[in-house]
């Protein structure tokens, strides 16, 4: 079977099985997005009609895993670590980051590199930087390497991006709490960025003193300064 013919069907079937949880369409990561993408557009056409907007918390957004499942955890099991070149480890619960940190609020656009932008997105949580704070940074620490619990998706950042105020650690998308699909309950919203860089099912920052390896998508090409507008020889408006 070829690569293509391979993709078709596990996306249709994956597709299939998240509706479900209201999703408007799946990819999975592989250099064949565009081919899977072509295949799944008998399904995405829902977009057109305004049938997602049916679809509790579904918003317009195209749920993305590039394992091609949506990871479980519940907010009651969820812990975020931080560790690395700090001063104190952290291991933080979910109520901790709802009640036991400063909360920012945000309403921006969310753009993906392919081309689609869900406008006007509410999102809440805790800053980066506040997360940093508490942790406290040790010398010599130059980048954050962020982990999901989907055992496979990575992301990075430089200190000074990951302390701008619009990037948050969000426990709250579309105003309401981030569902599984979209990445709950806890995930990265990184306002400037291409949405490669909001990383779902987040369980680890680690502060590094190395870019070293390079995350998941940009490993496969992909900028790793994802600016909107200023990258991946995109010209989008910021969000
Ligand atoms: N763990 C993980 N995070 C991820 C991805 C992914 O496949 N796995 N896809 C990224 C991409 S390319 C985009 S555009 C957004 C999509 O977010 P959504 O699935 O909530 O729409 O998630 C980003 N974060
Ligand atoms: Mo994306």
């Amino acid at each position: 079977m070829t690569e293509a013919a391979e993709g078709t069907r596990f996306g249709r079937r994956a597709v299939l099985g998240l509706l479900g949880f209201g999703a408007a369409g799946v990819v999975f990561g592989s250099k064949a997005q565009g081919l899977v993408d072509k295949a799944l557009r008998p399904l995405t056409v829902r977009d057109r009609t305004g049938l997602t907007s049916y679809l509790p918390g579904s918003g317009r957004f195209r749920i993305y895993s590039v394992t091609g499942h949506s990871p479980k955890r519940t907010a009651a099991e969820y812990r975020l670590t931080v560790d690395g070149l700090v001063d104190e480890p952290l291991s933080l619960t979910f109520e901790e980051l709802r009640t036991g940190l400063p909360q920012t609020r945000l309403t921006k656009d969310f753009q993906c590199v392919t081309g689609w932008r869900v406008e006007d997105v509410e999102w809440a949580g805790v800053t980066v930087a506040d997360v940093l704070d508490r942790a406290g940074v040790a010398a010599g620490a130059t980048h954050l390497r962020f982990h999901s619990f989907d055992g496979t998706y990575t992301e990075t950042l430089t200190l000074d991006q990951a302390r701008r105020p619009d990037v948050l650690v969000a426990h709250v998308m579309l105003g309401e709490p981030v569902t599984r699909v979209h990445g709950g309950p806890v995930r990265l919203y990184v306002a400037p960025m291409y949405g490669y860089k909001s990383l779902k099912w987040l369980e680890r920052i680690e502060v590094t003193d190395s870019l070293e390896p390079v995350g998941y998508w940009e490993e496969l090409g992909y900028d790793v300064d994802a600016w909107i507008g200023r990258s991946n020889g995109r010209r989008d408006e910021p969000a």
